[in-house]
């Protein structure tokens, strides 16, 4: 198959696909092209087998049946916490907290960390294209405690330089968040120089990884970084099951989020003290069969090979790039590769939403918006674009699709 031989990579797409009985179905009578990655991936058969597998065998409520299926439950749990863990070199699996998603795992840190410990005039670090849900957040808790909001720059093409940083790096600066990875620019940060620079004066560092983990060989022990979060659906996982890795002793002198069954040791009629880490941040029943459909995505990813995938999707986005780049009116934004495995594209005298209608037509599934990144495209002087976004299933036949697609839009459209 185009894709797994065309860049001489190591990486067997051909199998993989199989993997996917999704990428089988015809969308408008036309096979389907299947580029909205960064919006979710879809699911291997690994994945859908582990997750029903809790239910068709030992489906019981964890941490506290004292039976059977109970314990097996448990085991399945927390041995998918060690999995998570192993996958992103942390050394303590006590650092893994499942959650819904990376919007859950980054307000978890903004509530718990930054509502008890900011204070008026203290500085929360961002950069201007982040992901609405490591923006809003910060914003809601600045409005709480009075602290201020600063904005790393970016370069004109999206890139972020760690110097960028040093310019409003100061005295009152507690905490620095941002991406890994621009879900618009498709910007790659040097999230172990920012953290190294944020460490140097005494700043949390948090790090949105939602476009990261599935992409690139993350080691959160190498970056660095106090907290990372990121979302199981957008890495071949179930939806609903997310992750907020955070260092063991951050976790444990944080308050808890939500309150509940499980994350208390004792409870009194007027108050309680708190469950160790992981769990005084898991209230309530937590959700298995996501965990455990999260730990057979992180197995087929560690099959598959991250280094290698990465390699594929690296080739195809340059590949993407440079079709896309030979239609005329087509604008591309964001840096020159190295950069994430998507393309964020407009193409002049068509609305980014009609042009997604029409490619659907032909069964090719792209995303048009401001994907969760207002500011970013008022920055870019647009109110939308397209975006392909890719996976380690798609090939080059299916970005010649798009591009086929788009010459086709642009003929209806008289562009
Ligand atoms: N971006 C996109 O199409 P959730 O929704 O919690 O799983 O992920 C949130 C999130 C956080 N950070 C980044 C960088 C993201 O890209 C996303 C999700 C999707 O771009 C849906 S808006």
């Amino acid at each position: 198959m185009a894709g797994s031989t065309a860049h001489g990579e190591a990486l067997d797409v051909s199998s993989l696909r199989a993997r996917f009985p999704i990428l089988e179905r015809r969308v408008h009578g036309r096979p389907l092209v299947y580029l909205d990655n960064a919006a979710t991936t879809q699911k291997p058969v690994e994945v859908l087998e582990a997750e029903q597998g809790v239910y068709l065998r030992y489906n019981a409520n964890v941490h506290r049946a004292i039976h059977a299926l109970g314990e097996e439950a448990t085991a399945a749990y927390e041995g998918a916490r060690a999995q998570v863990a192993a996958f992103i070199g942390a050394r303590d699996p006590r650092g893994i907290v499942f959650l819904r998603n990376a919007t859950e795992a980054l307000n978890l840190v903004a509530w718990a960390w930054g509502r008890r410990r900011l204070r008026a005039g203290d500085e929360i670090v961002l950069t201007p294209m982040e992901h609405h849900s490591n923006l809003v957040p910060w914003q809601m808790v600045a409005r709480e405690t009075g602290a201020r909001l600063r904005f790393m720059a970016l370069d004109e093409r999206g890139a972020l330089d760690p110097d960028a940083l040093d310019a409003v790096l100061g005295p009152r600066t507690r905490v620095v968040a941002f991406t890994h990875c621009s879900n618009v620019l498709g910007t790659i940060t040097p999230v172990a120089e920012l953290c190294r620079r944020a460490r140097a004066v005494g700043a949390l560092t948090v790090v949105d990884a939602a476009q990261s983990v599935p992409h690139l060989p993350v080691d959160v022990e190498a970056l660095g970084c106090d907290f990372l979060a990121f979302s199981g659906h957008k890495m071949y996982g179930p939806m609903g099951i997310g992750v907020l890795w955070g260092q063991p002793r951050r976790l444990e002198e944080m308050d808890p989020f939500l309150g509940g069954g499980e994350m208390i040791l004792r409870v009194e009629l007027e108050e309680a003290t708190w469950n160790a880490i992981p769990y005084k941040f898991e209230a309530g029943t937590p959700n298995v069969p996501g965990a455990v459909g999260l730990a057979a995505a992180v197995a087929f990813l560690r099959a598959a090979g991250m280094e290698a995938l990465a390699a594929h999707e690296a080739a195809l986005t340059t590949y993407a790039m440079e079709r896309l780049g030979t239609i005329p009116g087509v604008t591309i934004y964001g840096p020159p590769a190295p950069r994430g495995a998507l393309v964020t594209f407009n193409v002049e005298g068509v609305h980014p939403h009609d042009l997604a209608q029409v490619l659907d037509q032909e069964g090719v599934a792209i995303r048009a918006g401001h994907h969760c990144a207002q500011p970013l495209m008022r920055r870019l002087g647009v109110v939308a674009t397209a975006r392909a976004s890719f996976a380690l299933y798609n090939t080059t036949a299916e970005v010649d699709a798009l591009c086929g697609a788009i010459e086709r839009a642009r003929e209806f459209f008289h562009a």
